[in-house]
C-alpha cells in the first residue's frame, strides 16, 4: 500500500481551517479531519496495513500532524470567539441611558395671538370661520362696493393670480383683506349674524417696521335688528381691555372704507405714536339691501384688525418683520397654546 500523503492532507486541512468563519463550520471541520470517521483517523487506522518500518515512520508523523491540527483548531476557535466578543461589545447598547430630548416645537407667535383673539370673541358669542386666501376680485372688491375703476381700489395694492373666470368676468387675486368673507358669509347665512374670520392677507407693498406684505387679519361681522355704533364701540373696547387691561390708551377716528358708513379706525398708543389696529364701521345699507334684507330693519357693524400689530403690542416687539424671518432665536421665545 502507498504511504499516505500527510503533507497534502495537512495543507488541505489548514486551508479549510482558515476558511472557517464561525464555530459551526469549525465543528464541521473537526468532524471531517479529526472525527471518528475523519480523514486523519482513517490514516491512523490504515497504519496496520503498512510494513513495520513504514508504520513507525508514518505513525509518528501522523501523531504529530494530529497534534498540530488539534492546536490549530483550538487557536482558530479562540480567535473566532475573540472577534465575536469584540463585535458584541461594539454593538452594546446601554438601555439605562436616558433618551436624548427631541427638539420640541412651539406655536408661531402669530398663531398664539390669533388664538387669543378667537378666544375673546368666542366668549362674546361669535362663531369662527375661515375663507380662501386666493379670492375672486368679485368678492375682494366688487361686492364690497369697490368697482373696477374706483379709486378706492388703490387703497389695497393687489397681488394678482393668473386665473380668470371669463364667463363671469372674474379675476383671481391673493385677498388683500378678510372683508370678502363678509359677503361669502352673508350669502350663506341669515341674520342674526355674529362671526369672526381670521386669515392671511397679501398686499403688494413695501415693508417697514409696521407693514408686511403678508399679514394676518381677523374680520368681524355682526348683523341683527337694532345694532348701532354703540355696539361696535363697546365690543371693540371690551376686546382691547380683555387683551391689554385698562391702561392702554385707545383712539377712535373717522376713516373711509367703501363698504361701511360711517367708517372708523381704532388706534392704540405705541412708542409715543398711534398704531392703527383696525378699520371698522357700520355695514353699508346698500350691502344689506343687496343681500335682500331690509336696511331699515337690519343693521350691523364690521371690523378688520391686524394680528401682527396686536402681537407687537402684546410682546413689545418693535418691528413687524421679525415675525416672518424664521429666526429661531426670536420664534423660540414664545410659548403657549
Ligand atoms: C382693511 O383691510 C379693511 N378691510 C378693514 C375693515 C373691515 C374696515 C371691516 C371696515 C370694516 P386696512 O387696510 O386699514 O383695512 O387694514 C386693517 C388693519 O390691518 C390695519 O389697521 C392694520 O392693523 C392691519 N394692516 C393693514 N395693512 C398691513 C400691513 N401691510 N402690515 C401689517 N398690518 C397691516
Amino acid at each position: 500500500m502507498d504511504t499516505p500523503d500527510l503533507v497534502a492532507l495537512e495543507s488541505e486541512a489548514m486551508a479549510a481551517l482558515d476558511a472557517a468563519q464561525d464555530e459551526a463550520s469549525l465543528q464541521t471541520w473537526r468532524v471531517a479531519f479529526l472525527g471518528r470517521k475523519g480523514r486523519l483517523t482513517a490514516v491512523l487506522r490504515s497504519l496496520k496495513e503498512l510494513s513495520d518500518a513504514e508504520r513507525r515512520e508514518v505513525g509518528a508523523a501522523s501523531n504529530q500532524l494530529k497534534g498540530r491540527l488539534e492546536s490549530g483548531f483550538e487557536a482558530r476557535l479562540r480567535a473566532l470567539q475573540r472577534s465575536q466578543a469584540a463585535l458584541l461589545a461594539s454593538e452594546r447598547i446601554d438601555v439605562t441611558l436616558p433618551a436624548r430630548p427631541l427638539p420640541g416645537g412651539t406655536l408661531h407667535p402669530i398663531t398664539l395671538a390669533r388664538r387669543q383673539v378667537e378666544r375673546v370673541f368666542r366668549d362674546m358669542g361669535f362663531d369662527v370661520v375661515e375663507g380662501p386666501d386666493v379670492e375672486w376680485d368679485h368678492y375682494n372688491f366688487d361686492r364690497l362696493r369697490i368697482p373696477a375703476d374706483h379709486p378706492a381700489r388703490d387703497m389695497w395694492d393687489t397681488i394678482w393670480v393668473d386665473a380668470v373666470d371669463e364667463e363671469r368676468d372674474r379675476r383671481a387675486l391673493l385677498r388683500t383683506h378678510t372683508s370678502p368673507m363678509q359677503i361669502r358669509y352673508m350669502d350663506e347665512h341669515q341674520p342674526p349674524i355674529r362671526v369672526i374670520v381670521p386669515g392671511t392677507c397679501y398686499r403688494y407693498e413695501a415693508t417697514d417696521a409696521t407693514h408686511e406684505w403678508m399679514l394676518t387679519q381677523v374680520e368681524g361681522l355682526v348683523i341683527d335688528e337694532g345694532i348701532s355704533f354703540a355696539h361696535l364701540k363697546g365690543t371693540l373696547e371690551s376686546f382691547v381691555r380683555r387683551l391689554f387691561g385698562e391702561e392702554l390708551e385707545t383712539r377712535f377716528r373717522c376713516d373711509y372704507f367703501p363698504f361701511v358708513e360711517p367708517g372708523a379706525e381704532l388706534a392704540v398708543r405705541w412708542h409715543d405714536r398711534w398704531l392703527e389696529l383696525l378699520g371698522c364701521g357700520m355695514v353699508h345699507p346698500e350691502i344689506i339691501e343687496a343681500q335682500g334684507w331690509d336696511p331699515e330693519r337690519y343693521t350691523g357693524f364690521a371690523f378688520g384688525m391686524g394680528v401682527e400689530r396686536l402681537a407687537m403690542l402684546q410682546w413689545g416687539i418693535n418691528d413687524i418683520r421679525y415675525f416672518y424671518q424664521n429666526d429661531l432665536r426670536f420664534l423660540s421665545q414664545f410659548r403657549g397654546s
